[in-house]
């Protein structure tokens, strides 16, 4: 595959029980306010959400940054943070033994084959979601990002779990009310009679010692257009996208707007038609307008001025109370899969997680086009470019895209 080397990246690095996970950020431009309380906040809400396991009552994921950060502000070198783990027990074999009988629907099988061992525990513990508190660090600084240099603005939530949706419309105009609804939400989803059927399903779900999965949903609000771009596949927003949200545990598919949908309309009645209002030329749409959005605000992978709509949708945990037919791997026997604490739902967690991958993203593509050193100068690059776009046409005759008179 092509690598792309984007501006702004991360890693993380940690086990399930080890004793902490790390998460680096490299390219963030100086000057960037970096607030731990946010950072924080979506760690907290990372761990919330109802039908979570044990885990999360002995965890307080909380960051300490170590490089990077100078009296608050980013200063261009990488951000490291650390998030340490409370149950840390990764070489007490009493306390955290070896797994032989994988789970189906995890890791589990396919990494031992890989890393050539019967032992699942070694390719668990890195598969483990517990990873994703360190991703939701670091994608937050993308989020940051975001808001404070472009005024983006970033929304996740859960649509359904198993068959209980929420048909709530989202929209930036009500943005504040809908954070509202979903932060007050036991699923993060947006009204209390999805709420509480989404709550019935997962009681339900745990008293038949099985596990839920769910649909969750992203807004990116204010983009301009022309952010990603058409000219290699690597380089187009919504690949991007779509492979950080398949790269989220337990994820299974990912759609842009309509998404799969799309197949299903013809092209007259999916292509969300064209239309100019001059009283949004100061708006990041810069005053193109659609009446719809089944584009979910991705053309030819680029932003097209409305909102990027992502959809992701997680299975069901694999890790069930009541096991499921596999095999042990070191007599090949049959055997029920090993159970491992877990959760029953996780899937209001995975929309925290989403909501932040999809930010890094969108982040990372902004600073392709208008990244500079600092702030100062990314949102200098930014309203230069705002500047032009909204005189097109050029007047400059040897200006391609030129109209002559
Ligand atoms: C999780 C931490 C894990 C699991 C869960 C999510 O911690 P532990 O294994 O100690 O209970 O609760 O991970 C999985 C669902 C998985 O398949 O590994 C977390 O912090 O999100």
């Amino acid at each position: 595959m092509t690598q792309y080397q984007s501006r702004l990246t991360y890693q993380t690095a940690g086990e399930s029980h080890g004793p902490a996970l790390i998460a680096t950020v490299m390219g963030v431009p100086a000057g960037l306010t970096i607030d731990t309380d946010i950072i924080n906040r979506e760690l907290a809400r990372r761990q919330g959400g109802y039908g979570r396991g044990g885990r999360q009552k002995l965890e307080t994921d909380t960051v300490e940054i170590l490089t990077g950060v100078r009296l608050g502000k980013s200063i261009g070198s990488p951000i490291t943070m650390l998030i340490k783990n409370r149950d840390s027990r990764l070489d007490d074999l009493e306390r955290t033994p070896p797994v032989y009988r994988p789970r189906p629907g995890h890791a589990d099988l396919a990494g031992s084959i890989k890393w050539l061992t019967t032992d699942c525990r070694e390719t668990l513990e890195r598969a483990s979601a517990r990873e994703t508190a360190a991703r939701v660090a670091a994608c937050c600084i993308g989020r940051l990002l975001l808001k404070q240099v472009f005024e983006v603005e970033v929304f996740g939530f859960v649509r359904s779990i198993l068959d209980a949706a929420t048909d709530v419309h989202v929209s930036m105009d009500g943005l504040d009310a809908l954070i509202a609804a979903r932060d007050e939400s036991a699923t993060y989803t947006l009204d209390s009679q999805t709420t509480e059927q989404q709550c019935d399903i997962i009681r339900k779900t745990k008293s038949d010692k099985d596990t839920v999965g769910g649909d969750v949903e992203c807004h990116v609000f204010n983009c301009p257009p022309g952010i990603g771009s058409s000219m290699n596949w690597y380089e187009k927003l919504d690949s991007r996208i779509a492979g950080a949200v398949m790269g989220i545990q337990a994820f299974k598919a990912v759609g842009i707007g309509l998404g799969a949908q799309c197949s299903k309309r013809l092209g007259s009645e999916l292509h969300d038609p064209i239309a100019f209002e001059a009283s949004k030329v100061n708006t990041p749409s810069l005053g193109f307008v659609r009446s719809s959005n089944n584009a979910g605000g991705t053309e030819g992978g680029m932003t097209n001025g409305q909102p990027v709509v992502v959809t992701g949708t997680m299975k069901p945990i694999a890790t069930l109370l009541q096991g499921l037919p596999s095999i042990d791997l070191n007599t090949k026997k049959a055997e029920d899969s090993q159970y491992e604490r877990s959760d029953i739902c996780a899937v209001s967690a995975a929309s925290v997680v989403m909501e932040n991958v999809v930010a890094f993203e969108v982040a990372a593509a902004f600073l392709d086009k208008f990244g500079g050193d600092s702030v100062i100068e990314t949102r200098g690059n930014y309203d230069a470019f705002l500047d032009v776009a909204r005189t097109l046409p050029l007047d400059h005759p040897d200006e391609p895209g030129t109209v002559i008179a």
